[in-house]
């Protein structure tokens, strides 16, 4: 007998035809820049996704146990000053982050309901699943769809809502199109829900390198994992053993920067953009920025996209932090 469940889980789906174009698209725009530049969204294939978790384990990446010692720490004091009764989670982020949030919300007694947004319909799915089982009083309703550009279809919030964007991925957004999309983020707010947003900090910068040059390798088979993954959707000829990772602190802009560097010149044809494109010798590709913060930066950005920050959450070492913020 499984009514209740089936009753309360809905998925709903807003991505059209128009949208699998992404990856051409950028391919095109990207390798035909005077500095040639692919998005890192691009990195989460199966394999990019396995790697990634792969990453999260390393010793000197630091992040990922960092932001999970301060949730743990501090989530019943996040859910007490929120009040908050759902929690829309942009992008499938870590069932572990999740987790930890809802199993405070619970506890207060405040857990209405769970909304997961994500591209991937199979992921949507499987979030929902998981957490309706293990949260029997809570509704769900999952939406595929990209927290990019469609963040106006989320339902009506039903009380004050926690919306996390962890794991430092806005770092990943350069400075202008981070405060637009911090900006579109505060709008989903409304006005009584919070933003908890995770942030890579400002440190010395070898600290930072580290992470992004691990002694395994396990960044580097990341980062050119991005030339298979557009080999194979684009019928590309990329020769990935032509190319080297690159990772460094560009300590002005605060921000890591990966780069694939071409140790030969290289001839490359994709095929499906009828698309030849050279690479001189060293030539680099950039893959990836990812920003740290500095408290100061972090509130300016968040005033700047309308925000205010009521909180900033780090661990003992001020690695990492994890912030609330609301509509200003
Ligand atoms: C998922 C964007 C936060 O920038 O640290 C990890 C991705 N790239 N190692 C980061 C990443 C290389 C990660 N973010």
């Amino acid at each position: 007998m499984e009514p209740i469940l089936e009753r309360t889980v809905e998925v709903r789906s807003h991505l059209g035809p128009n949208d699998e174009r992404t990856l051409a698209d950028d391919v095109l725009d990207g390798l035909t820049r005077p500095l040639k530049e692919l998005p890192p969204k691009h990195f989460y294939d199966a394999l990019g996704s396995e790697l990634f978790d792969a990453i999260c384990e390393l010793p000197e990446y630091y992040q990922t146990r960092t932001e999970r010692l301060i949730l743990e720490r501090h989530a019943e004091d996040i859910v007490a000053r929120t009040a908050a009764v759902e929690l829309v989670e942009l992008g499938s982020g870590s069932a572990t982050k999740t987790r930890v949030l809802l199993d405070a919300m619970a506890q207060a007694g405040t857990l209405a309901r769970y909304v997961p947004v994500d591209v991937s319909a199979t992921t949507v799915h499987a979030v929902a699943d998981l957490f309706a089982g293990e949260y029997p009083g809570m509704s769900v309703v999952g939406l595929v769809a990209d927290f990019e550009r469609h963040l106006a279809h989320l339902p009506e919030p039903v009380g004050p809502r926690l919306v996390p964007f962890l794991g430092g991925t806005i770092g990943n957004f350069p400075p202008g199109t981070r405060r637009r999309f911090l900006r579109s983020l505060g709008k989903v707010l409304g006005p009584d829900g919070y933003l908890l947003l995770g942030t890579d900090l400002v440190k010395e910068p070898h600290v930072i390198e580290a992470a992004y040059n691990d002694s395994a390798g396990v960044t580097a088979q990341f980062n050119l994992n991005l030339l298979h993954v557009v080999n194979r959707e684009l019928g590309a000829d990329f020769d990935v053993d032509g190319f080297e990772h690159v990772a460094f602190f560009d300590r002005e802009r605060e921000w890591i920067e990966m780069r694939l560097r071409a140790t030969e010149p290289q001839h490359v044809r994709v095929a499906a953009l009828d698309l030849e494109v050279d690479f001189a010798a060293r030539e680099e590709l950039r893959t990836e920025i990812s920003a740290k913060f500095t408290p100061e930066r972090l509130r300016g950005d968040l005033e700047a996209a309308g925000l205010e920050l009521v909180e900033m959450l780090t661990d003992p070492d001020e690695l990492f932090a994890v912030s609330l913020a609301r509509i200003a």
